[in-house]
C-alpha cells in the first residue's frame, strides 16, 4: 500500500478555468493584431482544446482550413504574442483560481506533501497565473513547475508526469494527479498515476473511464455538495475533497 507522497496538479481547467476567457482571448487578440479575421468563438475553441499546445492548436486550424498556411516560425511569434496577450488578461485578475483549489493545495502543503505541476501550457503563462492567482510565495512551494516544451510530446502523452515525478525523485505509485480533460486523464493514466478528475464546462462530456474519482469541483465547506461523477472508492458521499480522501484514494 503506497503512501501519498507527492500531488502534481494541472494547470489550465484544473487550477482555474483559463481556457474560455483566458487562453481563447488571448489567441483572438494576436490574431487581430496579426491581420488575421480568424476568430476562435466558443464553441470552436472547444472543439480545438482537442489538441494540446497553443502552437499545435493553431497548426492544427491551419492544417483543417480554418486559418492561412504560415511558416512555423511565424506561428511561433503569433503564439508569442498570444502569450503576452494572457499573460496581461491574467494580471488583470479576472480569472479567479476554481473552488477548493487554495484550500487544499494549503492543506496538503502544510502536511508535508510534495506539490508539483505537470501542464501542457508555456512556462510564461504559467508564472503569470501563480504570480496573480495564486500568489508569488507557490513559485517556492510547488517542488516542480514542468510546462511546455520541455517534454518533445504534450499530453496526452505521459511524459510531462513522467518529467515532474523524475525531477522530484518520487515514484508514480505514491503520486496523484489532478486533471481536467481527457487529454489530462490519459496522460496521467499513461504514467500509472492516481487521478482525480474535475470536470468544467469544456470537459463534461469527456471519457474519464478508469479515472478513480470525477467530480463537478474539489468544493469548499461553505459551498453546496460536490456531484460525484464517478467513483472507485465509496466517497459518493463526500461534500467537498480534502486531503484525507486523496490518501484514501492512495490507500485503494
Ligand atoms: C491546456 C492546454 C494549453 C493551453 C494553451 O494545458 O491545452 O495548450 O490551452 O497553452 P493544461 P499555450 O490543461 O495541460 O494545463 O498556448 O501556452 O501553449
Ligand atoms: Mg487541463
Amino acid at each position: 500500500m503506497a503512501e501519498l507522497k507527492c500531488i502534481l496538479w494541472d494547470v489550465d481547467g484544473t487550477l482555474a478555468d483559463t481556457e474560455r476567457d483566458g487562453h481563447r482571448v488571448a489567441f483572438n487578440m494576436a490574431f487581430e493584431e496579426a491581420g488575421l479575421t480568424r476568430q476562435w468563438d466558443v464553441a470552436t475553441y472547444g472543439e480545438l482544446l482537442e489538441v494540446t499546445g497553443g502552437k499545435e492548436r493553431i497548426q492544427f486550424d491551419i492544417d483543417r482550413g480554418g486559418m492561412p498556411a504560415m511558416p512555423f516560425e511565424e506561428i511561433a511569434a503569433l503564439h508569442a504574442r498570444k502569450t503576452i496577450h494572457y499573460q496581461n488578461l491574467i494580471a488583470e485578475g479576472l480569472i479567479p483560481l476554481r473552488p477548493g483549489v487554495r484550500r487544499l493545495l494549503e492543506e496538503a502543503y502544510l502536511a508535508g506533501i510534495t506539490l508539483g505541476v505537470s501542464t501542457t501550457t508555456t512556462p510564461a503563462a504559467l508564472d503569470a497565473l501563480i504570480e496573480h492567482s495564486l500568489g508569488k510565495e507557490w513559485f517556492d512551494r510547488f517542488a516542480v513547475l514542468a510546462a511546455g516544451d520541455i517534454v518533445p510530446a504534450k499530453k496526452p502523452a505521459p511524459d510531462i508526469y513522467n518529467y515532474a515525478i523524475e525531477k522530484l525523485g518520487v515514484s508514480a505509485a505514491e503520486t496523484i494527479a489532478l486533471e481536467d480533460s481527457s487529454n489530462g486523464w490519459r496522460s496521467v493514466r499513461d504514467a500509472n498515476m492516481k487521478c482525480v478528475i474535475t470536470i468544467n464546462d469544456y470537459t463534461a462530456a469527456h471519457d474519464f473511464s478508469g479515472a478513480d474519482l470525477v467530480v463537478s469541483e474539489l468544493g469548499e465547506a461553505d459551498r453546496d455538495a460536490i456531484n460525484v461523477i464517478a467513483d472507485r472508492y465509496d466517497l459518493s458521499d463526500i461534500h467537498h475533497i480534502e486531503l484525507q480522501h486523496l490518501q484514501a484514494i492512495m490507500h485503494g
